[in-house]
């Protein structure tokens, strides 16, 4: 197995029905067909507690929620994942790969929400201090052939909402892949073989440079 001192750190990231739990195989075997282990976790979740708050935020309610309160949730999730799971496994030499983290938050609470990008920008600082994703593979997908590929399933809570609100969240994924060199966009409207070349691309360029001790 390739080992280095501390593993990398990879999430997807993405509208829903972007493609992101379908392409998550697609990277993890790619890395481990370059001999790294690989940690496979999610957001909201990931460990028993942050899967408790994952099943209060996305249940239906009929209470309206507090956008700071439902971001400070999230972060709660966030800040047990990354102190029981996250940070371990990298420390062991493992690579993890993250469907969703922190540029999630930016997109829905900052973008579709409303919350101050400042305030999410603070609450990282606190949950996470100085662990930022190696590598973020952004799936960019029109909300409304996206969604139209979940339609059979049960929607849940963000599932629900309206139009505008996926095309703010659009929007600052589109912002945050600007900032941050670290985000490889993809544009993920293409048929899924033509999607996972270009993923398979983006993970042996990182991999070719960032792959060694
Ligand atoms: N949330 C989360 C926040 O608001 N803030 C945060 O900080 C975090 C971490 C989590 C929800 O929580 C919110 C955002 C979310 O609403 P989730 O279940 O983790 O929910 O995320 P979803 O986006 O809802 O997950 P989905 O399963 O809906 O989307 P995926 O994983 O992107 O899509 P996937 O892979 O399941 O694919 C959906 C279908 O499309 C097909 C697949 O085969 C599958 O059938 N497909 C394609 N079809 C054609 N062409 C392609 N290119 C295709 N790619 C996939």
């Amino acid at each position: 197995m390739t080992r280095l001192s501390r593993g990398r750190f990879i999430t997807i990231e993405g509208g829903e029905g972007a493609g992101k739990s379908t392409n998550a195989e697609v990277v993890r075997s790619v890395l481990e067909r370059y001999g790294f282990g690989v940690l496979a976790t999610r957001e909201p979740g990931g460990t028993p507690l942050a899967e408790e708050i994952r099943s209060v935020l996305l249940g239906p309610r009929d209470e309206a929620v507090d956008p700071m309160a439902e971001t400070m949730l999230i972060f709660a999730a966030r800040a047990q994942h990354v102190a029981r799971v996250i940070e371990p496994a990298l420390r062991a030499g493992r690579w993890v790969l993250c469907e969703r983290f922190t540029d999630s938050t930016f997109a829905y609470q900052a973008g579709g929400r409303g919350v101050a990008a400042e305030a999410v920008a603070k609450l990282a600082e606190l949950a996470h201090p100085g662990l930022w994703p190696d590598l973020t593979l952004y799936l960019d997908a029109a909300p409304d052939a996206a969604m139209t590929r979940i339609s059979t399933r049960s929607l849940d809570r963000f599932e629900r909402e309206r139009r505008d609100f996926f095309d703010r969240v659009r929007e600052a994924y589109a912002v945050r892949a600007r900032e941050r060199p670290q985000i490889v966009r993809i544009d993920a409207n293409r048929d899924l073989a033509s999607v996972q070349r270009e993923i398979v691309r983006a993970v042996e360029g990182f991999l070719s440079v960032h792959g060694k001790a």
